[in-house]
């Protein structure tokens, strides 16, 4: 199988909303694997940093006192696709817009409350793994139910 990593963060509305262990039984239950996983409240700095890309936006600055204002999940998450399966799973930027049976669609409203991130393509993923986690706090390791998820 041809794996790869994607940064997946449950944001302070999802950690405040209970929405955790939903969240992660999702991409368990898939059967992708959790790699890094941590609980931290990004300074508005780090905010900018991760969201960079969308400093032109009118809603950047808003975005980043969000993301800066609690406790946020970062998680790194190993499979086949990941990257873009995850944002399958995930579902649209808004939530009005995210299919039924998605992480947005079934658990969002509000574009600006749309309790989860996913890198959207491998360059990002890189990046965001680099910036949130270092080195050290990836893990690489096997997991029984791989041949049964891949064969
Ligand atoms: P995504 O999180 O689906 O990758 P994005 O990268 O375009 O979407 O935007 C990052 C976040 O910014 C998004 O999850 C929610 C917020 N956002 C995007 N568009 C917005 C808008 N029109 N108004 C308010 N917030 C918005
Ligand atoms: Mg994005």
């Amino acid at each position: 199988a041809e794996m790869e990593r994607s940064f997946i963060a449950i944001k302070p509305d999802g950690v405040q909303r209970g929405l955790i262990a939903e969240i992660i039984s999702r991409f368990e239950r898939k059967g992708f694997k959790l790699v890094a996983i941590k609980i931290v409240i990004p300074s508005k700095d780090f905010a900018q940093k991760h969201y960079h890309d969308l400093k032109e936006r009118p809603f950047f600055n808003g975005l980043c006192d969000f993301l800066s204002s609690g406790p946020v999940v970062a998680m790194v998450w190993e499979g086949e696709g990941v990257i873009k399966y995850g944002r399958k799973l995930i579902g649209a930027t808004d939530p009005q817009k995210s299919e039924p049976g998605t992480i947005r669609g079934d658990l969002a409203v509000g574009v600006g409350r749309n309790i989860i991130h996913g890198s959207d393509g491998p360059e990002t993923a890189k990046d965001e793994i680099n910036l949130w986690f270092k080195p050290e706090e990836l893990t690489n390791y096997s997991s029984n139910a791989e041949k049964w998820i891949y064969g």
